[in-house]
């Protein structure tokens, strides 16, 4: 007899679009062989906990079954391309999604393994072709970590697109997608106590038309590839890369092996990072719902029948659902018939809170840390519900509580919730402590610091509260609380954490 091992599954959805008959399967799949519950990730897909072993393969087929794939969702490869969640405001932004989803399906690995494995496919081994054949772009040996890809269509961040390995900028003028702006090197993850590893943000190094973004996209993962460290996993990431070698070494290489001299970037301008909550119209008169989902966690608990919501929805909603990177759903697509039906459906079920919640509420994100990630050091998802009402008692005595503050939380530096691209962030070190961190903005351009170091709760919360009181007292018209901080001198400005480079 072996033990119940329990097992997490992430599906890939490139750009986080999910169908409402993936929708039913998945939500059936959160029922039947995981923890009743479907998590919304921050890289706008969903995961499945609890699944036991013998379980893992019917689910992984339900997810094959359903016209999805685990595939690549993990691994030292290019993970879930992720892009700007509501791309149908023009017909500029469906292009920018569809070459999103391109690179996503394109730089999928190509081996069949997963197929013999998990889905009863035919045994390939023995094969006669070279794997370099089989697998072009990744070879023998894979990558040397994770890569991540991201799109985001201005004035939307909402993907950070300074986090990724390879972002890339759509530029839209006068309603033509022209091409893209690339940015290298971005990256959250970290260690306490490590000062050779750090958040970085990405570099923008040039423009690439719409044509020339495959073979662009191809090329950096290439010299990560063959430049990457292989010894140490820890300093493996492409910012790491980019760093000990050079961002203009890099850049070389990068350049002879296209064969070409990348274009200047164009300019571009960001509003925020955040995701804009209730009903947009997009350009050909249909309706766009999005729906705040705390930490992304749909599950019916007491009251709060969320799992229960958006599977009805789905029996009904004949458009589609789009999973954001602040772990929210848009009911994309609606007609303007049907949106009463929505609306009933949504308010039946609480799915209408953000509505009614605080500025902090409706934009803080949290890992899932704690009880299923193995990395954890803090609580992070299940803390949230107890931080929240505490930080919201307090923005509420100082006049605060419609000011729109992004707080993001994170179990430990690894920043899965990209904690340090929050204007409050606290990243775990131990039971109950946490790095308060402070001073990002609310774009995704300018990285935060750490203000205190490895506090409990009563300290972090004793640390806001005067700075609370000053930005209540002294803040600019729109000025966001992170800008505010260093523009009173409370911080420092740090000139490498902020894009564009100056500050
Ligand atoms: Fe993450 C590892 C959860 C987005 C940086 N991340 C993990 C693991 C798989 C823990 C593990 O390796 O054992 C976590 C599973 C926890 C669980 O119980 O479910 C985990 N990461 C998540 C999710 C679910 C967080 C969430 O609350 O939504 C996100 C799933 C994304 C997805 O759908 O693919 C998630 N992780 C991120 C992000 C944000 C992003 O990509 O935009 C980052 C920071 C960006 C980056 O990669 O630099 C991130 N996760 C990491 C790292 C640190 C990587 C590094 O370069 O140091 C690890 C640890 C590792 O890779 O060794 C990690
Ligand atoms: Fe786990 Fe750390 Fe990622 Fe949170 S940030 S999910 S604790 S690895």
């Amino acid at each position: 007899l072996e033990p119940a091992y329990a097992f997490m599954l992430r599906a890939r959805l490139p750009s986080g679009v999910v169908t409402p008959a993936q929708w039913l399967v998945f939500d059936r799949i959160a029922r039947d062989y995981a923890n009743g519950s479907l998590r919304i990730t921050t890289r706008q897909t969903f995961q499945w906990h609890g699944i036991i072993k013998h379980k893992l393969k019917p689910t992984i087929a339900a997810i094959h079954d359903a016209l999805a794939t685990t595939i690549a969702a993990c691994g030292d490869v290019v993970r879930n391309v992720v892009s700007t969640a509501n791309p149908i405001e023009s017909s500029a932004h469906a292009e920018a999604y569809a070459w999103a989803t391109r690179l996503s399906t394109e730089l999928a690995p190509k081996t069949r393994a997963y197929h013999e494995i998990w889905l009863d496919g035919e045994q390939l081994v023995g094969e006669d072709h070279p794997v370099e054949e089989r697998e072009p772009l990744y070879g023998a040996t894979y990558l040397p970590r994770k890569f991540k890809i991201g799109l985001a269509i201005p004035p939307l961040n909402d993907i950070d697109v300074f986090a990724q390995d390879l972002g890339l900028i759509a530029i839209v003028e006068q309603g033509v997608l022209c091409g893209f702006n690339i940015a290298i090197g971005g990256g959250m993850g970290a260690s306490h106590g490590d000062a050779d590893t750090y958040p970085r943000l990405a570099s923008v190094i040039g423009f690439v038309t719409p044509e020339q973004l495959f073979g662009v996209a191809e090329a950096v993962i290439g010299v990560q590839r063959d430049r990457g460290d292989r010894v140490e996993r820890k300093h493996a990431r492409l910012k790491y890369t980019l760093d000990h070698r050079g961002l203009d070494v890099f850049k070389v290489e990068l350049e002879s092996r296209l064969g070409y001299t990348l274009a200047p970037a164009r300019d571009y301008r960001f509003e925020h990072n955040g995701d804009r909550y209730g009903w947009v119209e997009g350009h050909d008169g249909h309706w766009h719902l999005t729906l705040h989902i705390e930490s992304g966690r749909l599950a019916d608990v007491g009251e709060r029948r969320w799992l229960s919501g958006l599977r009805e929805l789905a029996q009904v909603h004949t458009g589609d659902f789009r999973l954001t990177c602040n772990q929210n759903v848009i009911a994309a697509n609606v007609a303007a018939h049907e949106r009463a039906r929505i609306d009933a459906i949504v308010r039946a079920h609480g799915l209408d809170v953000y509505e009614k919640q605080s500025g902090i509420r409706r934009h803080a994100i949290a890992c899932v840390a704690l009880p299923t990630c193995g990395l954890a050091m803090a609580e992070s998802e299940r803390y949230l519900p107890t931080l929240l009402p505490k930080l919201e008692a307090l923005l509420a005595r100082h006049g605060l509580a419609h000011a729109p503050i992004l707080l993001r939380l994170s179990g430990c530096p690894n920043g899965c919730s990209r904690p340090y691209l929050g204007e409050i962030a606290l990243v775990g070190r131990g039971p109950g402590r946490y790095d308060l961190r402070l001073g990002a903005d609310f774009t995704g351009q300018r990285l935060n610091q750490v203000h205190r170091e490895n506090v409990d709760e009563a300290a972090i919360l004793d640390t806001l509260d005067p700075l609370l009181a000053r930005y209540a007292a002294e803040r600019g018209e729109g000025e966001g609380f992170g800008d505010f901080l260093l523009r009173a001198g409370i911080l420092t400005p740090i000139p490498s954490r902020r894009i564009p480079a100056e500050v």
